[in-house]
């Protein structure tokens, strides 16, 4: 499944345009009112950004991972929060159907997830289970056609723009692990769901993330993805195995934005004479994040290319995860540094971005986390 190569080239080329023309001049707009405009939305929609992932069949674009991870990496050179609007739809929230989801709860879906006309969000994490996602406490429980959903889930990105939600919850409350949870399908406007207002954040503004509370939800038995009980946690693993790679590109499309405004400064401000970046030490910063933003890049194409030819790509996908979101960190660190007194007042865009990344080494796994999937990993190959 791929984008013919011509066509791809001229949407990435379509994206870098939109990202300077359009989205770059409206990122102040959206850091001040804390939301993305309704217009801007609507061009990703008419340019198909909410259709990346999703198979030509259902309407989407169909793009593969290496393609999906160049066209993220165009599109994260501009304000996180732009990203982050179709970011569950093109990733976490819609793989899970696209990966297990039977035929008719694709038809069901897809089609109108690909346009944008409905965005999508991943709901697994809640207020007592973030990293240990296998001892989740949301219950669904069989009740002759339906099963009734209650629980909490936080944190849940996108939820406020939803019209799907993938719910994760134990339909065995019997089984404590990973075996007794199942994924369901959920239509957000569903009697018993609350949405609650969204939460203020360190930083990326304009993304919208909240609780969802389910209270005696009652759902139809073909919500249930894929229509098999006990498969949910490991359609999750399978669905952040791959929005590790999306969030990789994530980080070095912001990296290597963030490195151009140290680049630009460096070469402009003067101290003693001359450009800061003719001084060896501002050098060094930024040869180091230059090889960061190399290396991340790299690693990330290597690993989308192995999930094209269908490997196991956890061990990579959490390596490039953790690599990328570190760098990001790094890079934002020294583009401060570099900016020196500047790059710590609000009219610079590097103290936003220095805000803005450090969400990267938390969500869809902390560094840790990915520390934990490679090393177990590793010991697999000599047990
Ligand atoms: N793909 C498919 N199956 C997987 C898998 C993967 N990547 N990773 C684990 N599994 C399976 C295991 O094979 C095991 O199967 P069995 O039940 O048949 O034994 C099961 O899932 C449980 O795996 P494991 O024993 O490794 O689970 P743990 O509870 O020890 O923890 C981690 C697994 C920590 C890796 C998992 O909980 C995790 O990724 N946590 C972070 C969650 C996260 O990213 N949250 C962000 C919220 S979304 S923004």
């Amino acid at each position: 499944m791929e984008l013919d190569q011509d066509l791809f080239n001229q949407m990435k080329e379509t994206v870098s345009r939109f990202v300077r023309e359009r989205l770059v001049p409206a990122e102040d707009l959206v850091e001040e009112t804390n939301e993305v405009p309704e217009e801007i939305v609507q061009e990703m929609r008419d340019m198909g950004l909410f259709g990346l992932s999703i198979p030509a069949e259902y309407g989407g674009l169909g793009l593969n991972m290496r393609q999906e991870c160049e066209i993220i990496h165009e599109l994260c050179q501009a304000s996180l929060s732009f990203r982050s609007v179709i970011g569950t739809t093109v990733g976490i929230g819609s793989q899970g159907l696209v990966m297990t989801g039977t035929d008719e709860q694709k038809r069901g879906y897809l089609p109108r997830l690909a346009t944008g006309e409905i965005s999508s969000s991943f709901c697994l994490t809640e207020p007592g289970s973030g990293s240990d996602a296998a001892s989740l406490r949301t219950t669904a429980i069989r009740d002759g056609d339906d099963y009734v959903l209650n629980g909490t889930k936080r944190y849940i990105t996108n939820a406020l723009r939803a019209g799907m939600l993938t719910v994760m919850a134990r339909t065995n409350p019997d089984k404590k692990g990973a075996s007794g949870i199942s994924a369901f399908l959920v239509d957000p406007k569903t009697p018993g769901i609350t949405i609650a207002k969204a939460d203020d954040k360190m930083g990326q503004r304009g993304t919208k993330t909240s609780d969802v509370i389910f209270e005696d939800v009652r759902v139809p038995a073909n919500a249930l993805l894929g229509g098999e009980e006990g498969q949910g946690f490991y359609t999750a693993m399978r669905v952040l195995d791959r929005g590790r790679l999306h969030l990789s590109s994530v980080s070095t499309g912001i990296s290597e934005r963030i490195l151009q405004e140290a680049l630009t400064y460096a070469s402009e401000r003067e101290q003693f004479g001359q450009a800061i970046g003719g001084f060896q030490l501002v050098q060094a910063m930024l040869a180091d994040s230059q090889a960061d933003l190399y290396a991340g890049k790299s690693m990330t194409m290597d690993a989308a290319d192995c999930f094209d030819a269908g490997d196991d790509i956890s061990m990579k996908a959490a390596c490039c995860k953790m690599f990328t979101t570190e760098a990001a960190g790094r890079i934002a660190d020294k583009a401060v540094q570099i900016h020196g007194g500047a790059g710590y007042m609000s009219e610079y865009k590097v103290e936003r971005f220095y805000r803005d990344v450090r969400l990267l080494r938390l969500y869809e796994g902390t560094t840790q986390i990915q520390q934990l999937v490679i090393a177990r990993k590793m010991l697999e190959t000599v047990a």
